[in-house]
């Protein structure tokens, strides 16, 4: 846990600097901005196309004071397995430099992640490359005018799903864990201390590592950017967003969802889904149903635990 004196000294340093392109609002600017408070200078970025992709800028308005890489969409974490590995032989031959204490991350969007760097993320996850993999996910792609992705969650409306879409959210972080690397874990941004917490703990860790953060964006999801840290806070408080890591195979449900495994403690999903014009849409029938699977959800979640319990004892 981070004391509160270290979280006051973490709130002062910045690697990623305010006056960039990115709508009032926008949640990876959040998600970025923790991150790099864990993870510290000597860290170097490949981001793909994406809103970040964009909004690092180009010179003089470069937002990143670390050096970063643009990619190509599919090969955010193939780039990244390269550069891990170049500072690793940099390390080797110039023993006690710099190169011994680089960070290798990726920052993609979903689309991204889920969709279009998904085969480059899975072999990097199979190959175990030393790197942290983090998919900021605002639920579609954001850059081009709100598209849908394979993250997008049932019933959104966006431009190529005009009466919400129909297919349910693909669960990412459970097949990155399914790859048996040795953490994944998930975030909110309206969880600054918890992302930076897991991000410290993922930069100790050797070996492929993905975290997923929820990231609101105010003109996608349909909300007024002074709410763009509320909602992502009701997602995590109806329980639609779920708060966990996973290391080395071992659930462990975070600090602002524990609680939620007692049913009374969530906050009804309709709170957080009619605050946001793109589920506007949504009939009566849809909004049962999403509160019936999502509580189906954390049935299973609970015997996942206990059973891990079992099995630990
Ligand atoms: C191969 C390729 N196809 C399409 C694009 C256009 N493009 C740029 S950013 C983007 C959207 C990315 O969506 P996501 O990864 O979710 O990031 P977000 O925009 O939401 O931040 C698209 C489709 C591209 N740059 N390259
Ligand atoms: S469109 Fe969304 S993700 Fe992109 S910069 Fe604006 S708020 Fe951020
Ligand atoms: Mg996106």
């Amino acid at each position: 846990m981070v004391s509160i004196k270290e979280a006051l000294d973490v709130a002062q340093e910045e690697y990623f600097l305010a006056g960039n392109s990115t709508c009032a609002g926008c949640g990876l600017e959040i998600a970025l901005r923790w991150a790099m408070k864990a993870l510290g200078a000597n860290t170097s970025l490949v981001t793909p196309a994406s809103c970040l992709n964009v909004v690092i800028g180009l010179w003089p308005k470069t937002a990143p004071t670390f050096p970063f890489m643009n990619m190509a969409f599919a090969a955010g974490a193939a780039a990244a397995t390269g550069v891990s590995a170049a500072f690793k032989a940099k390390a080797y031959k110039f023993p006690g430099k710099v190169w011994e204490k680089m960070t290798t991350l990726v920052f993609a969007g979903d689309g991204g992640t889920t969709d279009i760097g998904i085969q480059g993320l899975s072999g990097a996850a199979e190959r175990n490359s030393n790197i942290i993999y983090c998919c900021y996910d605002n639920e579609a792609y954001m850059n081009t005018g709100i598209q849908r992705s394979s993250s997008t969650p049932h019933g959104a409306v966006t431009t190529t799903t005009p009466l919400g879409k129909e297919r349910y959210k693909k669960d990412l972080p459970r097949i990155m864990a399914a790859h048996d690397i040795p953490y994944v874990a998930t975030c909110s941004v309206s969880e600054p201390l918890d992302i930076y917490e897991k991000f410290k703990k993922a930069k100790s860790i050797e070996g492929c590592k993905y975290i997923q953060i929820l990231a609101s964006c105010p003109p996608g999801w349909g909300i007024s950017s002074e709410d763009s840290v509320e909602i992502p806070r009701l997602a995590v408080k109806t329980g639609s967003w779920i708060l966990y890591e996973i290391e080395d195979g071992v659930l462990k449900l975070s600090k602002k969802s524990k609680p939620l495994l007692d049913p009374s403690k969530r906050v009804p999903l309709i709170e957080y889904l009619s605050r946001q014009k793109r589920f506007a849409k949504l009939t009566e029938k849809q909004l049962v149903e999403l509160q019936r699977a999502l509580d189906h959800q954390w049935e299973m979640i609970s015997s996942e635990l206990n059973c891990q319990e079992d099995r630990i004892r």
